[in-house]
C-alpha cells in the first residue's frame, strides 16, 4: 500500500497535537503548519543517519523557532533516532524527558542546538555554515559538503539578531545555508500586520541572499525550491506560505493555535478533517514503515562517505578523528609553561589585553582549530595577531572572522562554530557590550560549549570614553550565569593560565575580562602549576600574623599591593589574594577557601565594579570596595581617585576599620 505524502506529514501533526494536549501545554500551531515542509526536507533532501547522529558530514537541521519543538521530536522519533522514543514523546515537557519544552542541545541526539529564544538558531546556523566552509576548504568538497537547514518563524526574523547574522551570512556568501521561513503571518498577539510590514524579498536580497517564495503545503513546490537553493552560490531563504494550525477547523490561521493545546474536542475535529483514525501516539504501520525507510537511507549515505575516506587516505581519517573526536590540544601544557617562564624572566608591564594577544599568538600557532574574531574592535580587543588569517567569502582557509559591529550575532555564530565540532571559537568586544551578547552567552553556558569571550576595557580604567563605556554591573551579571567561568587576570602570568583553563574546559564557556591600562607583573614565583585553576592564590603576605586580607581581581591586584605597602609602613601586616575566577574558587574545598580567606582577619574585597559578586566573602567588619554607580569621563587615574580607589584612601579606610 503506497503511503500518501500527507499521511507522512499528518503523523507529525498528530504526534505534536496529542503530546501538547497530554502535557497540557506547548505549541501545536507551528508543527502543524510546517509539517509538510519538514516532511519534504527529510524525505528527499536531508542527509542524515539516525544510527549515527554524530556523523561529521551530516546535514544540520536547526529548529530556530524552538517553541515548535514537537516538530523536531516527531521527526527524530519517526526517522528512528534512539534518543527519542514514543514514551519520551508521551512525556513531552515532563521532568527529565529529552522532549523538553524547547529543544535542549545534547550531543548525539539529533538535537543540534538549544533554541527557544527566537533568532538564536539562525545565528547558530550561520556559525555551522561557516564551520562547514572552513572544513570543506581544509578537507575538500568530496569529504565535507554538508548543508545547514533552518526553520525560522516570523518571530525569528523580527528579532534584531536575525539582521546581524543573516547580513553576515550574505556577506560571506554561505551557499550551503538554507532557511525555511514559516511565513504564516501569525504571532502571539495576533496577525503580524500588527507589528511588521517588512518587505522580506527586498530585505534578504539586499543582504545578498536568494529569496524564493512557495506554498508551504505543496510537496512539489517545496522540493523544487530546495533543489534550486542547493545549486545556488548564495544563501537562500525560502518563504513558505503556511497556515498555522493546519488542519484545525476552528483554530487554523489563528493565534489561538500558536501556544496552547487545541483541546480534546478540536483535536477530534482535526482527526475527522485529516482522516486520521489512529489513537494518540499510535502511527499506522505503513506510515511508520515509510518514515523508517526515510531514516534508514542515511546509513547507506554514511557508509559511502566512510568508504570514500578510507579510499582517499588513512591520514585524512586520522586527522578528522583527531579534530572532531579527541578535541586534541597538542602540547598546550608545555607551551603555556614555556611562555610563563619567558615572562617570569622579563616581568613585563602590559595591559592584560596585550597579555591576551601574546597568549593567542602562541596558542594559535599550536592550535589551528582556534577561530578568532572581533565585533569590529580587533585592535582594541587585541584578538588579531600575526598568526591571524582572515576568512572571507572567497577564502575560508583562515582562522579569523571580522564579525563587523554585530556583537549579538558574533556570540550566536560562535555557538554555532562550537556546535559544528572541531573548532574553538573566541571573539572580542568591550566588556560593556557583553550586554549585547548576553542571550547567546547564556546559551553557550546552558549548552556547555567551549566558547571563549574576550572582553577588553574591563572597568573605569578605560578612562575618557566615560560612563557609556565603563562597565560597572557587567562582571556581576556575567558571574550570575550558571556554568560560565568569568576570568579577570591581573598580569601576563594569570592571563596565560586563564587561557589554558578556558581551552581545557570542555563543557564550560569562558569570559576573559581584560584591561585597557597597563599593569605590572605580579606573579611572585614561577611554579609549574596553574595557580588560577583554584580561582585564587596568595600573591604576597607580609607576615603570617597578618590581620588584614585584601582580595582583588585584575587591575585592582596592583592597587591591593600598593595598599599592602602603605599598611606595612604603618606596621599593619596583610595578605593580598588575587582572585581571577570566583566560580573556580567557590568550587574548592572548605580548607582551601578558609586558608585563603581567614575569617578572623579583616576582609577587604577590591574590584572596580559592582560589589555584588563579593559580598559573600565579607563577614562582620569586612568591607567590599567597588563602584555601584555609573562611571565618569576623565583620564583613568582621575576616575579611580574620584571613586576612592587610591592606595591612600583605602589605607585610611582600613586603618579606621581596624580601630573600630
Ligand atoms: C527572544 C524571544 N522573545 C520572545 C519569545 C516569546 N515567544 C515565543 S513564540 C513568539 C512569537 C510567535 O510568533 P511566530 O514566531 O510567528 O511563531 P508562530 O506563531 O508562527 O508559531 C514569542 C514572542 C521568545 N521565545 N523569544
Amino acid at each position: 500500500m503506497t503511503v500518501k505524502f500527507n499521511q507522512l506529514s499528518n503523523a507529525i501533526r498528530f504526534l505534536s497535537i496529542d503530546a501538547v494536549q497530554k502535557a497540557n501545554s506547548g505549541h501545536p500551531g507551528m508543527p502543524m503548519g510546517m509539517a509538510d515542509v519538514a516532511t519534504v526536507l527529510f524525505k528527499y533532501h536531508l542527509r542524515f543517519n539516525p544510527k549515527n547522529p554524530n556523523w561529521i558530514n551530516r546535514d544540520r537541521f536547526i529548529l530556530s523557532a524552538g517553541h515548535g519543538s514537537m516538530l523536531l521530536y516527531s521527526l527524530l522519533y519517526l526517522t528512528g533516532y534512539k534518543s527519542v522514543s514514543i514514551e519520551d514523546i508521551k512525556n513531552f515537557r515532563q521532568l527529565k524527558s529529552i522532549c523538553a519544552g524547547h529543544p535542549e542541545y545534547k550531543k548525539g541526539t539529533g538535537i543540534e542546538t538549544t533554541t527557544g529564544p527566537l533568532g538564536q538558531g539562525l545565528g547558530n546556523a550561520v556559525g555551522m555554515a561557516i564551520a562547514e566552509e572552513i572544513f570543506r576548504k581544509k578537507f575538500g568538497s568530496n569529504i565535507i559538503d554538508n548543508k545547514t537547514y533552518v526553520i525560522a518563524s516570523d518571530g525569528d526574523l523580527m528579532e534584531g539578531i536575525s539582521h546581524e547574522s543573516m547580513s553576515l551570512a550574505g556577506h560571506l556568501k554561505l551557499k550551503n545555508l538554507i532557511v525555511f521561513f514559516d511565513n504564516n503571518k501569525i504571532s502571539i498577539d495576533g496577525s503580524t500586520a500588527l507589528s511588521v510590514s517588512d518587505n522580506y524579498k527586498k530585505r534578504f536580497e539586499s543582504y545578498g541572499w536568494n529569496f524564493l517564495e512557495i506554498n508551504g503545503h505543496n510537496e512539489r513546490q517545496i522540493s523544487k525550491a530546495i533543489s534550486k537553493a542547493s545549486k545556488s552560490k548564495k544563501p537562500t531563504i525560502i518563504s513558505c506560505k503556511t497556515i498555522i494550525g493546519f488542519g484545525s477547523p476552528n483554530k487554523s490561521g489563528k493565534a489561538s493555535s500558536h501556544g496552547s493545546p487545541l483541546g480534546d474536542d478540536e483535536i477530534a475535529l482535526v482527526r475527522k478533517k485529516l482522516k486520521w483514525i489512529s489513537q494518540p501516539f499510535e502511527i499506522p504501520d505503513e506510515v511508520r514503515d515509510e518514515w523508517k525507510k526515510i531514516g534508514n537511507k542515511g546509513e547507506h549515505l554514511e557508509k559511502k562517505w566512510q568508504d570514500l575516506i578510507r579510499k582517499k587516505s588513512p591520514k585524512i581519517k586520522n586527522e578528522l578523528e583527531k579534530i572532531y573526536i579527541e578535541s586534541d590540544l597538542g602540547d598546550l601544557n608545555n607551551l603555556i609553561k614555556k611562555e610563563k617562564t619567558k615572562y617570569f624572566e622579563s616581568k613585563p608591564n602590559l595591559a592584560t589585553r596585550q597579555c591576551s594577544m601574546s597568549a593567542i599568538k602562541s596558542i594559535s600557532a599550536l592550535l589551528p582549530q582556534l577561530i578568532g574574531g572581533s565585533a569590529d574592535l580587533s585592535g582594541s580587543n587585541n584578538t588579531k595577531t600575526d598568526n591571524s588569517k582572515i576568512i572571507n567569502s572567497k577564502n575560508f582557509n583562515g582562522n579569523y572572522i571580522h564579525y563587523g559591529v554585530r556583537e549579538h550575532g558574533m556570540a550566536a555564530v560562535m555557538n554555532g562554530l562550537a556546535l559544528y565540532g572541531g573548532l574553538i571559537p573566541y571573539g572580542g568586544t568591550f566588556l560593556i557590550f557583553s550586554d549585547y551578547c548576553k542571550p547567546s552567552i547564556r546559551l553557550s553556558a546552558l549548552m556547555g560549549l567551549k566558547v571563549i569571550y574576550i572582553f577588553s576595557h574591563d572597568s573605569i580604567g578605560l578612562g575618557e570614553d566615560g560612563p557609556t563605556h565603563q562597565p560597572i554591573e557587567q562582571l556581576a551579571g556575567l558571574r550570575a550565569i550558571p556554568n560560565l567561568n568569568v576570568f579577570r587576570p591581573a598580569d601576563i602570568n594569570e592571563t596565560l593560565e586563564c587561557w589554558e583553563i578556558a581551552l581545557k574546559n570542555h563543557n564550560t564557556p569562558s569570559v576573559i575580562a581584560l584591561s585597557r591600562q597597563k599593569v605590572p607583573y605580579i606573579n611572585p614565583v614561577n611554579s609549574g602549576e596553574n595557580k588560577c585553576e583554584k580561582g585564587a592564590y596568595v600573591v604576597k603576605i607580609t607576615s603570617h600574623e597578618s590581620n588584614v586580607t585584601i582580595i582583588a581581581s585584575g587591575t585592582e591586584v596592583e592597587l591591593a599591593l600598593k595598599v599592602q605597602e602603605k599598611l606595612l609602613e604603618n606596621n599593619i601586616h596583610s595578605k593580598v589574594v588575587s582572585m581571577p575566577c570566583i566560580e573556580l574558587f567557590d568550587k574548592q574545598s572548605k580548607d582551601f577557601q578558609t586558608d585563603m580567606i581567614e575569617q578572623d582577619s579583616l576582609i577587604i574585597t577590591l574590584e572596580a565594579g559592582s560589589i555584588m559578586s563579593w559580598q559573600k566573602y565579607v563577614k562582620n567588619k569586612g568591607i567590599n570596595i567597588g563602584i555601584d554607580q555609573f562611571g565618569e569621563s576623565a583620564p583613568y587615574k582621575e576616575v579611580y581617585n574620584h571613586f576612592g580607589l587610591s592606595e591612600e584612601k583605602i589605607t585610611d579606610f582600613i586603618q579606621k576599620k581596624l580601630r573600630e
